[in-house]
């Protein structure tokens, strides 16, 4: 009896925090020595990843194709094998199958480029609406449609009483928060909280000069501009935690500013979200999660 109310108990207490936010997966990051993409969270990714693939394997041929006949021409045309050249300057055919065949190989590329460059372009009706505005050197964010709205700073950045130089003090603040040291320059103190499967329209836009906000795993990228709003969208397929830094050069601490995103069920979402709201600013998924 007891061995069932244990496991009953031990049940429930699982089944009641089933995605604390402690246990969200880091999906998006980069990795020491790493060459290739982050793993793909989104469509838009990978169709970016696929067509990044396709174009390796056209200009791979092209590469290799061009180089054998250079070689072929220094082995089979050099002086010793070839005393006496040719001596005519023009071969029609040849000019013409240079000329149709790189046009033939740029529409076949365009014809798949495009469409991936349209579908992030084309921004769709959004569940989710969020303005992030750069600022020198942080960013902000407002839900868009509610009151909710804070700032987002890297942890170990002034405003979180560091100087941008990591220490024993910034290792503590990124473990209280869940991180790890060696996610120190990606990690933030706030974090864009969005629903998985989702549809979130992000405005950009830039408070002092261009920043650029992006996260590599969702395959997106939008400068921040100074008196312009441009917009960006992704569904993220997968919950976990994503990082991405500020990609336009915008001063002296601008690799000091970076993102995180953390997507999470749409339950957790909804309750995170009316938490946040009735504390009037972020609040933090995981201590929200532990205490609920
Ligand atoms: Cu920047």
């Amino acid at each position: 009896m007891r061995k069932i109310s244990m496991l009953t108990g031990l049940m429930s207490s699982l089944l009641a925090a089933p995605a604390i936010a402690q246990d969200l997966e880091v999906v998006g990051r980069p990795h020491q020595g790493g060459t290739g993409f982050q793993p793909a969270a989104t469509e838009l990714a990978r169709d970016l990843q696929w067509l990044d693939g396709m174009l390796l394997i056209i200009i791979t041929a092209i590469c290799v194709f061009v180089a054998g006949l250079m070689i072929y021409a220094f082995i089979r045309f050099n002086r010793r094998r070839n005393p006496t050249p040719a001596s005519f300057t023009h071969h029609t055919p040849i000019e013409v199958a240079w000329t149709i065949v790189p046009i033939l190989i740029l529409v076949v590329i365009g014809a798949f480029s495009l469409p991936v460059l349209f579908k992030q372009q084309e921004i769709p009706e959004g569940d989710l609406v969020i303005k992030v505005t750069g600022y020198q050197w942080y960013w902000g964010y407002e839900y868009v449609g509610s009151d909710l709205a804070y700032d987002g700073y890297m942890i170990g950045a002034p405003a979180t009483g560091g100087d941008n130089r990591f220490n024993a003090d910034v290792e503590a603040q990124l473990v209280e928060a869940g991180y790890t040291a060696d996610e120190w320059l990606l990690a933030t103190d706030t974090a864009v909280v969005v629903p998985v499967g989702a549809t979130v329209v992000m405005q950009v836009t830039g408070a002092d000069v261009i920043h650029s906000w992006t996260i590599p795993a969702f395959g997106v990228k939008q400068d921040a501009v100074p008196g312009r709003i441009a917009e960006l969208w992704f569904n993220a397929e997968r919950e976990g935690v994503y990082f991405g830094q500020c990609s336009e050069l915008c001063g002296i601490s601008h690799a000091y500013m970076p993102i995180t995103v953390k997507v999470v069920s749409q339950e957790v979402y909804d309750a995170w979200f009316a938490a946040a709201q009735e504390e009037g600013g972020y609040v933090d998924v995981r201590q929200f999660l532990a205490n609920s």
